[in-house]
């Protein structure tokens, strides 16, 4: 007999890659043969020719495009475990700038409120586009010193957008935490994407975390809020994708194509060790 569903809730600022690991997981569920831990047992929300022309893509080797405001598309699958559990994956597949509007503004878009209230999240970082902090006024203090007027500075007046990753990342998890997003104790799986470029450091996934975004790491490892969580490196393209809109044509890219079984593309990194199971994560979450 099944036991209740259990539910994730996918979550990112924007560009952090959660409509490719949507795309290369769809991929992954629904193809015959793949050796995944969770398997594909129908789609609740959304419907199958945006998640294949999403899954195609993938396949091309082609960036997905941003996600829209408008017209978008949430996405809800069931997926069993070897027991036979089932798990409800969700994907608001909103644009990143809706998470960033949390931080930003405080608020939260009613339609979201739902998913976010899941026991269970997976936050993906681009590891690949983590900003990092700038000491403006520093920089501002420089620049008057060496005399550089004002309308030919570089440096910008500060805006919320402009904050750290790490920074936004933290507040977002806070503000799951709270007020009436607060549901308690919950599992999280941080997911470094892009990790075909960060693994060139050299660094295992939880070296990255506390290297790259130590505020981050600091604020899981004290408990002050009440997560049990797990980081793994994920690299959902396998590799670099040549920007197509500009002409551009990366050898990087065509090799991608040339591998046979697209799902060989897919590294997961947990520790030292990597696979292509992409479904590893949302398997810890539920287990
Ligand atoms: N090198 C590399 N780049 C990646 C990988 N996954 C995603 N990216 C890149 O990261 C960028 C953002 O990816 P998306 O999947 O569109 O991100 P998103 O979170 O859906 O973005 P929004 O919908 O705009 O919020 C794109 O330029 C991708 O090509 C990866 O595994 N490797
Ligand atoms: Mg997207």
């Amino acid at each position: 007999m099944k036991e209740a569903a259990s539910d994730v809730a996918i979550i990112g600022l924007p560009e952090s890659g959660k409509t490719t690991l949507l795309a290369a997981l769809w991929h992954m569920v629904r193809e015959k043969g793949a050796c995944t831990r969770l398997t594909f047992a129908g789609l609740s929300q959304g419907n199958y020719e945006h998640l294949n022309s999403l899954a195609k893509r993938w396949r091309s080797g082609k960036r997905q495009q941003r996600t829209q405001l408008a017209g978008t598309k949430a996405v809800s699958m069931r997926l069993n475990d070897s027991l036979g559990r089932t798990v409800e994956v969700s994907f608001p597949d909103s644009p990143g700038e809706e998470f960033s509007r949390m931080w930003e503004r405080r608020e939260l878009d009613e339609s979201m409120r739902a998913t976010l209230l899941a026991p269970a999240i997976v936050l993906v970082v681009n590891g690949d586009k983590i900003r990092f902090p700038a000491w403006i006024a520093e920089r501002n203090a420089i620049q008057r010193g060496l005399g550089i007027p004002p309308e030919v500075s570089d440096v910008v007046d500060w805006r919320a957008e402009l904050a750290p990753t790490q920074v936004q990342v933290v507040e977002l998890l806070q503000f799951l935490m709270s007020g009436i997003l607060d549901a308690g104790p919950r599992r999280l799986a941080v997911l470094i994407t892009a990790w075909d470029v960060v693994q060139e450091d050299g660094m295992n996934p939880e070296e990255v975390l506390s290297v790259h975004l130590p505020l981050l790491d600091q604020y899981l490892r004290n408990g002050r809020d009440s997560w049990t969580w797990r980081v793994w490196g994920l690299s959902a393209q396998g590799g670099a994708y040549e920007d197509a809109d500009s002409g551009e044509i990366l050898p990087e890219t065509e090799a991608l194509r040339e591998i046979s079984r697209p799902s060989d593309r897919i590294k997961v990194i947990d520790g030292e060790v990597s696979s292509t199971d992409i479904t590893a994560p949302l398997d810890w979450l539920i287990s």
